[in-house]
């Protein structure tokens, strides 16, 4: 929830737990469905059983969160927060962690001091810069035409393997779409050079693909526009039934699980790629007369990559019948 308005946050909203403006809630909705509040409160809210708290606050210290959403594979929280003057940022919680966690607004704006100090705080209220406070992974100035963060989603699909592991974010204002990919705990950001004006939200599909809209009605997929070839480096295991059926390994760089992989030009099936850097490839191998054959992965850009003779498909072993036996028959 916003802050409650008016510049600064003069009533401090952010900072004050009695309040659920300037917060982010957790509630169960499946709790009291037919009855008021028509919610419940997950136990291990951080202020399930504080007095004076309320107890749907998981976050604090937002001034106004404009979209946050869960990595698929970590369940890291990010939190697009829009700022006022000067700062857009982007927050952040590890999965798995506990809430509580206090994101600064308005005694600082993204890791700038808020323009307002502590005014209409309560007393305990953190300083700016103190300990307690959360900054933001990310953050960037009002120039260039940015004002408004859009908060996205962190780039789990596999169709567009050079963006695995990249956090898509935007500005409403300029149209500007950023990508953050993190190394070593370090964020780095930046900006695509696609733009999108009156950039509202983000959305993921069932399969980790990405979309944006605007408030013009402007819908588009992302996908990346020159998408690396893939390579293919080695195949595990090295051999297998001419029958085929078997679970092969590929590992490689650009991997994706819209690829097409043949085998000796017959299509292996249940492709999918196996870490969110894809460099690994798991495919079942189709049927194919003996001998060593090619395997080629084709990305859906009809980039290839071929691996010569890396394959060699086996006999099928014949069941050796047991010897037959020769009975006597004597006539009485
Ligand atoms: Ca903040």
């Amino acid at each position: 929830m916003g802050d409650g308005g008016s510049a600064n946050d003069p009533f401090c909203n952010g900072q004050r737990d009695e309040m659920l403006l300037g917060k982010i809630l957790r509630l169960d909705v499946d709790a009291n469905a037919t009855s008021p509040p028509f919610y419940g409160i997950p136990p291990d809210n951080p202020f399930a059983s504080s007095a004076g708290a309320r107890p749907e606050i998981w976050a604090k210290g937002l001034r106004n969160p404009w979209r946050f959403s869960f990595d698929r594979s970590t369940g890291d929280l990010f939190i697009g927060d829009v700022g006022q003057d000067s700062r857009e940022e982007i927050d952040f919680q590890p999965g798995g962690s506990p809430g509580g966690r206090n994101y600064g607004w308005k005694v600082m704006e993204g890791t700038a001091c808020g323009a307002g100090g502590n005014s209409g705080c309560p007393s305990g209220a953190p300083a700016c810069n103190a300990a307690e406070l959360t900054l933001p992974i990310l953050e960037y100035t009002h120039s260039g035409g940015d004002c408004s963060v859009t908060g996205g989603f962190m780039y789990r699909g596999t169709n567009n393997p050079r963006l695995a592991g990249t956090y898509f974010y935007g500005d409403y204002c300029s149209g500007r779409l950023r990508g953050a990919t993190r190394s070593s705990g370090t964020w780095t950001s930046r900006v695509f050079s696609a733009r999108a004006a009156g950039l509202t939200t983000f959305g993921e599909d069932a399969a980790g693909e990405l979309y944006l809209a605007t408030e013009n009605g402007f819908f588009a997929k992302i996908a990346d526009a020159n998408p690396a070839a893939p390579t293919v480096a080695g195949v595990s295991p090295v051999s297998g039934s001419a029958r085929g059926g078997d679970l092969v390994i590929l590992t490689g760089t650009n991997f994706s699980s819209a690829a097409t992989v043949t085998f000796g030009g017959v299509p292996a099936t249940t492709i999918a790629v196996l870490d969110p850097i894809a460099t690994r490839l798991s495919v079942v191998t189709p049927a194919h007369a003996v001998g060593a054959v090619d395997v080629v992965v084709t990305n859906p850009d009809a980039r290839s990559s071929t691996l010569s003779s890396a394959y060699s498909f086996a006999p099928v072993p014949r069941v050796t019948p047991p010897p037959r036996t020769t009975r006597t028959i004597r006539r009485p």
